[in-house]
């Protein structure tokens, strides 16, 4: 037994990826309706105008969390179907706020403890026409806070709020690679405007000041009056181990994988201010903060959110970086120098499983933060060819089944004999659902959902996995 009797475990979403609901009462376009609506920019052209339709098929959600037996449930919340055009001098879509108000209600009727994510990436469409959106680094934090007042205003209920999720991805997949909303990047053939350079440090920065705004708001007028209440940011990141285990070079670039992708935002929070690899290699283009945002941003952190999914192999570099570089000058690989390979491939070219990667990076983060209290608010996997599988079949995911059971006694393993101080694990996904630039052909649910099919969900295999393995590690 190594988990806390108060240990919070159940499923992930985001409003984008689930909710349908597009057009209905009275919800504003985000950057991600206006991004799905490019062609060539989503795999199999689709979007998530309709997704798992969970805007109407919500108490069915409920009723497979209970069918589980899920203690928490983390979704987010659209921001453009509370505030439609976003800014704080919006109105208000009266509608879209009693949507909330009425999930949390049943959730907590059902016994459910929710953690509700203000911002999974569909940033309002009008913000992004009115000032370029997470660009602006006086409007957004500002349009931000007020957007955050309205929620906790109007779901006093809530006891975890988590601002961001991945600004990382926002960063570097909207702006320098260009894959993600809003698209913007260097490179012309995908993109008329962006600068790969420049503007992903200056949006993180931005990310970074909302962050604080919001959690001094909460602080300052809310949280005392939630018995309990808590906030914090989610950041992804993954476990690093030298290409090359002789080579001081290898180990010193695993650092800076690190640094770059996890500290970047994480040292800010806790210590103030940036990486000093990071300063080192991207100078004045790191925005630097100001006296006011760094006291907004240090300490902003109740609990920290952490992502994860996998695992590389990380080789040092020996050439200058070029401007674009985001990783800190090192390439990344799913097999070492002696092509032994990290772990299983799955339908994700990104992701591999290696659950002994988590552990050592709960160890590190707890060791580099002063042992924070964290939740895991992501971890999960696709399977090779799943999409391709007859539905009696993909019902039987023994691969994802497996994966969580390494995962989970890995986070066992580290609160047990490492001392970090994890209170809550939530699975991606409760359901399959609209997987970004994949569209629907990559499958991340413990749930197969039939989308042509009047949205017929079925729990598969591993939905059912998760209540016997906590229960055999949560202490009774
Ligand atoms: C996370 N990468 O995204 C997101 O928070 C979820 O919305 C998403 O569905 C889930 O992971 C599975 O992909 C990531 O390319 C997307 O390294 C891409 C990457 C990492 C995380």
């Amino acid at each position: 037994m190594s988990l806390p009797k108060d240990f919070l475990w159940g499923f992930a979403t985001a409003a984008y990826q689930i909710e349908g609901g597009a057009d209905q009462d009275g919800r504003g376009p985000s950057i991600w309706d206006t991004f799905c609506a490019i062609p060539g920019k989503i795999a199999d052209g689709s979007s998530g105008a309709v997704a798992c339709d969970s805007y109407n098929r919500w108490k069915e959600d409920i009723q497979l969390l209970r069918t589980v037996g899920a203690r928490a449930y983390r979704f987010s919340i659209s921001w453009s179907r509370v505030i439609p055009l976003g800014g704080r001098g919006d109105p208000v879509n009266k509608r879209g706020l009693a949507f909330y108000q009425t999930f949390v209600d049943a959730l907590l009727e059902a016994g459910i403890e929710p953690f509700v994510t203000l911002f999974h990436w569909d940033l309002p469409d009008g913000l992004e026409q009115r000032y370029g959106g997470l660009r602006d680094r006086v409007e957004f934090p500002l349009d931000f806070e007020h957007y955050a007042r309205t929620m906790f205003a109007a779901l006093p209920r809530v006891k975890h709020w988590i601002t961001f999720n991945e600004p990382w991805c926002s960063s570097i997949l909207g702006y320098n690679l260009g894959i993600f909303a809003p698209g913007r990047t260097s490179n012309r053939a995908l993109s008329a405007e962006g600068d790969s350079a420049r503007e992903p440090w200056q949006v993180g920065h931005n990310i970074l000041v909302a962050h604080g705004r919001a959690v001094k708001a909460y602080r300052d007028d809310f949280k005392a009056a939630s018995s309990g209440g808590e906030i914090g940011i989610t950041l992804n990141g993954d476990a690093a181990y030298p290409w090359d285990p002789q080579e001081p070079a290898d180990l010193e670039a695993c650092n800076r994988r690190i640094e770059f992708a996890i500290s970047w935002f994480a040292d800010p929070i806790y210590f103030g201010d940036y990486p000093a690899s990071m300063r080192k290699q991207l100078g004045d283009r790191l925005p630097v903060f100001t006296e006011e945002e760094r006291l907004l941003v240090q300490g902003s952190n109740d609990f920290y959110g952490m992502n994860h999914y996998t695992a590389n192999y990380v080789r040092h570099r020996t050439t200058e970086p070029p401007e674009n570089d985001f990783m800190g000058n090192l390439d990344t690989f799913f097999e070492d120098k002696n092509g032994h390979s990290i772990g299983e491939e799955t339908q994700s070219v990104w992701l591999r499983s290696c659950p002994r990667g988590f552990r050592d990076l709960i160890v590190l983060i707890s060791q580099r933060y002063g042992y924070p209290k964290m939740y895991v608010t992501e971890n999960g996997t696709s399977i090779k060819g799943e999409n391709d599988l007859d539905v009696n079949d993909m019902i039987h995911d023994d691969f994802r089944a497996r994966y969580f059971d390494g995962y989970v006694r890995a986070l066992a393993a580290a609160v047990r004999e490492d001392g970090a101080n994890v209170r809550g694990y939530l699975a991606w996904s409760l359901m399959d659902n609209f997987e970004w630039a994949e569209g629907y052909e990559t499958r991340f649910g413990v749930t197969y959902v039939d989308y042509e099919n009047g949205q017929k969900r079925i729990p598969k295999k591993s939905a059912f996995s998760l209540k016997p393995l906590f229960d055999s590690l949560i202490q009774n």
